[in-house]
């Protein structure tokens, strides 16, 4: 009986492999999936503190005014950081984004240059 082969049913799963023909012997080899579990990036941005400095010549009144008018504080809140300033050298008035620091650093400098008061306002990264 020439060429006489048993047919001998196999069932494979999908991810086995035939040790004898393949790889490291490792049944659970080449089909195996990994599932990557990835944190979603969301970076909060950066937060900058807007500045008042102090200097000899822009009146009291002035400083009030500014901190009332760009910045919403009232008049208690405007006079009580005022008063800071003027004995402490600087003070914080604020923190914001990038851009409304940016545009209120720029609102206080013109505003204290039309009515030529030597008055500066800075920003700085948090
Ligand atoms: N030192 C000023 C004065 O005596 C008052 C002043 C306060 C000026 C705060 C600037 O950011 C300032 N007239």
């Amino acid at each position: 009986m020439l060429h006489d082969t048993a047919m001998i049913p196999l069932i494979m799963h999908f991810n086995d492999t035939v040790m004898s023909t393949q790889g490291s012997g490792n049944p659970d080899d080449g089909d195996t999936s990994v599932v990557v579990e990835t944190k979603p990036k969301t970076k909060r941005p950066p937060l900058y503190k807007v500045l008042l400095l102090n200097d000899d010549y822009t009146p009291m009144e002035f400083v009030v005014h500014v901190l009332e008018r760009f910045f919403g504080l009232n008049h208690a809140q405007s006079f009580e950081i005022m008063l800071t300033v003027h004995k402490k050298g600087v003070a914080v008035v604020g923190v914001f984004s990038h851009e409304v620091a940016e545009t209120k650093v720029g609102q206080v400098m013109d505003f204290a240059r039309r009515h030529q008061h030597p008055l500066q306002c800075t920003m700085e990264k948090e």
